[in-house]
């Protein structure tokens, strides 16, 4: 798995879909993405944040969600069988899994709070994410099929982006305060 994960194909996956989502957003050009064979991104190109995917040379792309709200932030489990993602209604964000395809979608979260930036683990058994449900960004480990929730940070900075090692067995986030800037 490493070497899918070389700088080198990281920077091309990149430039390829940094080209092919160019005139759309930024939000569009922050795709997940786990295998270079298979990437999914989400895109405003039909007028509303939709999933979509494409093969890792950005060829193939389809649209795999088809609804009122906005899906974002997509992350593909190693497989490349299944995506855990955000959907955002009004000021509310919750996590939901689907199958590649866009099939068989099943809400993960259910919380009056933002839950996002979600993260497959490397064996697919969990998902890291970010909830604000105390308060402030923390960071969260749930199953995958979105049971037994466990609070990883409790603090008075905000916890972001959380990125499973390699042996799943850490995570690293980014710590920081809005106020002071600083960043961990
Ligand atoms: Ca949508
Ligand atoms: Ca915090």
């Amino acid at each position: 798995m490493s070497n899918r994960f070389t700088p080198l194909w990281i920077f091309i996956i990149l430039v390829v879909l940094t080209c092919l989502t160019g005139s759309e957003t930024a939000r569009a050009q922050t795709a997940g993405f786990t295998s270079w064979s298979m990437i999914v991104f989400s895109s405003n190109r039909s007028g509303n944040y939709e999933l979509y995917r494409a093969d890792g040379d950005g060829n193939h792309q389809v649209q795999i969600t088809f609804t009122p709200e906005r899906e974002y932030n997509p992350d593909l489990n190693r497989g490349g069988t299944q995506i855990v993602y955000e959907r955002r209604i009004e000021n509310n964000i919750d996590l939901y899994r689907c199958q590649a395809d866009g099939s068989g979608v099943f809400q993960l979260t259910r919380h009056s709070s933002p839950d996002y930036d979600p993260q497959w683990s490397p064996d697919g058994t969990k998902i890291a994410f970010v909830s604000e449900r105390d308060g402030e960004p923390e960071i969260f480990v749930i199953n995958a099929d979105g049971s037994e929730p466990v609070q990883l940070t409790q603090n008075g900075l905000v916890d972001i982006s959380p990125t499973w090692s390699q042996d799943g067995q850490r995570i690293a986030w980014i710590q920081h305060t809005y106020y002071a800037g600083t960043t961990h």
